[in-house]
């Protein structure tokens, strides 16, 4: 017997059904974030991410074009199962002339339409409000001076349109997602007018219905140097989300070290009919270092499982390192992403339930335990197989690294 049929019986015997996990973790949308390939840098000619962002590491061959950058996207996918969207910022604009950001169109993103029809790919956009002269003093949305405001809501206007177009060509929803850099240093003295000012914004911004286009708003606890108030914070967001019909955005890299972003979405779940999600991991702060199989990873997708949520989350991934080589790293978090999921399709959910509602938490904690221990290893590589995609041994073979 080989060693995917004996773990398919020791998964059976749980009452687990390998087959039924594989095939939905083939069909689930992950959304694969385009800035890991060049350290946030885009092509616009900046070269501060700012907004408290920042790739460190100096590992060479980062991409510096959209046709080095789809090069390397196109050895990512190819190493990593299951179906997959392209996330791109507007700042990856693919332009002869550079174009204000308030000025953006969809002609200059036809580029990555082609990337994405020839690839079967679906796309997700981000408004980007940093690394940019009207965002050096780090707010943008929530500025009190209006031209600088009005800058921004028109860029984050424009790009709504071209994410509606991304979904009109390519006959499939674009999540649009609005990320603000947006706070203060030290101790500010006024919170109330900058989230006000956030909140009229966002009005503005989101009040033209564009079909296909799905608008979601990522918070965050803080940036560097932005350590004393985030305008956009958790609770200004899940409220603005759940009043205007807008899907909130958890970054599991944007709360406090021991908060746990498992444990927020069954109460979200049970109010919104979407979530958002930023994958990363990270470490002692939002470093945004890559995702590895490790506990709170694993914790997120159970929780999505068991809440039969799956379909109701918009997976993406956001990290970005650059001190190992960038196209492993990013395959390393993709896998590590979907290794996560596998895992916890292949949990006895209800008999974990019944252990719990029946108070029995020493079995509870027991099984749990033994859980962790099956041959996990051994369904991912039946599914790397039935991809098409190299197991865990090989998929380095054949990376270059650029200009080595
Ligand atoms: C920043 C947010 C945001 C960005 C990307 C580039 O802290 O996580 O999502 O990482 O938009
Ligand atoms: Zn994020």
């Amino acid at each position: 017997m080989n060693r995917y049929e004996s773990a398919k019986d020791i998964y059976a015997a749980h009452g687990v059904d390998c087959e039924a996990a594989m095939a939905t973790l083939l069909a689930l949308p992950v959304s694969v974030h385009c800035w890991q390939g060049d350290d946030v840098r885009g092509f616009e000619g900046t070269h501060t991410p700012g907004g408290g962002i920042a790739a460190t590491g100096n590992y060479p061959g980062r991409a510096s074009c959209a046709q080095e950058l789809m090069d390397d996207m196109d050895a990512v996918l190819a190493r990593c199962p299951g179906k997959h969207k392209i996330n791109l910022h507007a700042m990856y604009a693919v332009t002869e002339q550079p174009v204000p950001r308030d000025k953006l169109a969809p002609e200059h993103f036809a580029a990555w339409l082609d990337y994405a029809k020839s690839h079967g790919l679906g796309v997700d956009m981000n408004p980007t409000l940093f690394a940019h002269e009207m965002a050096a003093d780090g707010l943008t949305l929530s500025h009190p001076d209006a031209p600088v405001r009005r800058f921004w809501i028109d860029h984050c206007k424009a790009v709504r349109r071209i994410a509606a177009w991304f979904a009109a060509e390519l006959g499939q929803r674009c999540v649009n997602n609005i990320w603000i850099p947006d706070g203060f240093k030290d101790t500010p003295a006024d919170r109330l007018g900058p989230r006000r000012r956030l909140k009229d914004s966002l009005d503005e911004i989101l009040a033209e219905r564009l079909e296909g286009v799905i608008d979601t708003v990522e918070s965050k606890v803080f940036g560097i140097g932005l350590e004393s108030c985030t305008v956009g914070s958790h609770e200004f967001y899940l409220n603005y989300a759940a009043r205007n019909g807008c899907v909130c955005l958890l970054d599991n890299g944007h709360f406090h070290p021991t908060e746990q972003v498992a444990d927020k979405i069954s109460s979200m779940l049970l109010f919104s009919e979407n979530i958002a999600l930023h994958l990363t991991r990270g470490v002692r702060w939002d470093s945004d270092h890559v995702p590895v199989l490790g506990d709170e990873l694993r914790d997120i997708c159970t929780e999505l499982v068991r809440c039969h949520a799956l379909d109701r989350t918009l997976i993406a991934l956001d990290y970005f390192d650059a001190s190992i080589h960038r196209v492993a790293a990013w395959v390393i978090g993709l896998r590590s992403v979907r290794k996560a999921l596998l895992q916890a399709l292949l949990l006895p959910h209800k008999q974990l339930r019944a252990l719990q509602d029946a108070r029995d938490f020493t079995r509870l904690l027991a099984l749990q335990e033994e859980l962790k221990l099956l041959p996990l290893g051994d369904v991912w590589a039946e599914l790397c197989r039935r991809a098409g995609v190299a197991e865990e041994t090989d998929w380095m073979n054949g990376l270059t690294v650029r200009g080595g």
